[in-house]
């Protein structure tokens, strides 16, 4: 099967996943302070790191996550950043998926505006949402059904205690959510989840819940998430169904010249790293 246009998101994650043989999806949360410092001295620097990453690293991802929050932060300058990143990304990678991490939801008119933003302004390919406000806060992404739409189940950070882990009847409110996100999916069939590489006992049954679907993984690297752990407890019957991002620890794997090639390195070896536990 080829790329085309018409394909939905989820349609094009699988072809990706299979023709990169990959799991991992790079994170380009690109802050301007951290990018190397002859980086620093160009006018667009933001976007000519993400570029130089893109370029290292094209064949070795399923997906690009962008942050959108270490754009907007900087204003018109990080925002143009993001709009070229996109751009790059489309016109010369067509076949990756962009996500958006906006974690949005709003009521039913703010969600409208919030899907033109990720799916129409941005170009994004998918964007990741909080359900707490429930249905008709998501609708207006449900709907874009060729778009991905990627709930919070249990997240990686460690408020994920507060809230999420709380029991309702017994059930811990990410099973819940995890629930009825398996619901609105069996009607959309574009919705996936976000659940923590810092929590593989969660993990494990948030895919008993939810045995077909797509996780989106954060917290591998810098937050020191379990590969193995995740893997084990993650993985689809087919030895798919996750996108294991991780941002700081590949994009910034050096300060120096150098700092593409040692992305591309750290990025191949975290790839193989989890293709051992797909065979
Ligand atoms: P690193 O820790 O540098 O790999 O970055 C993690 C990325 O995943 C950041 O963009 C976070 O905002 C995001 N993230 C989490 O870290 N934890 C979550 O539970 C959910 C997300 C997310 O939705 O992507």
């Amino acid at each position: 099967m080829h790329y085309n246009k018409g394909m939905t998101f989820l349609e094009q994650l699988e072809l990706t996943i299979q023709d990169h043989n990959s799991l991992l999806c790079i994170g380009l949360d690109t802050d301007v302070a951290k990018i190397p410092q002859h980086l620093q001295l160009e006018q667009d620097s933001v976007y000519l790191f993400n570029k130089a990453i893109i370029d290292a690293t094209s064949e070795l991802v399923c997906a690009y996550k962008i942050n959108i929050a270490f754009y907007s932060a900087y204003g018109e300058y990080g925002l143009n950043s993001l709009l070229q990143t996109v751009s790059y990304i489309k016109d010369t990678y067509e076949h990756i998926p962009v996500i958006l991490d906006a974690k949005r939801g709003d009521i039913r008119e703010t969600s409208e505006k919030y899907a033109n933003e990720a799916f129409d302004v941005i170009g994004a390919d998918a964007v990741t949402v909080n359900p707490y406000m429930g249905f008709d806060s998501v609708e207006p992404f449900l709907k874009r059904r060729n778009k991905g739409v990627i709930f919070l189940a249990r997240t990686s950070n460690p408020g994920a205690l507060d809230f999420e882990e709380l029991l309702i009847e017994g059930t811990p409110l990410y099973s819940k959510v995890t629930q009825k996100v398996a619901e609105w999916h069996k009607e959309y069939k574009n919705c996936l989840l976000v659940v923590g590489a810092t929590a593989p006992k969660q993990l494990e049954e948030i895919r008993k819940i939810a045995p077909d679907m797509v996780f989106l993984i954060p917290g591998i690297g810098a937050q020191g998430g379990d590969l193995g752990a995740t893997l084990k407890a993650g993985l689809r019957a087919d030895k798919a169904g996750l996108l294991i991002n991780s941002s700081r620890s590949i994009i910034y794997a050096s300060n120096e010249g150098d700092f593409a090639q040692k992305a591309m390195e750290k990025a191949q070896e975290l790839r193989d790293q989890i293709n051992t536990f797909r065979i």
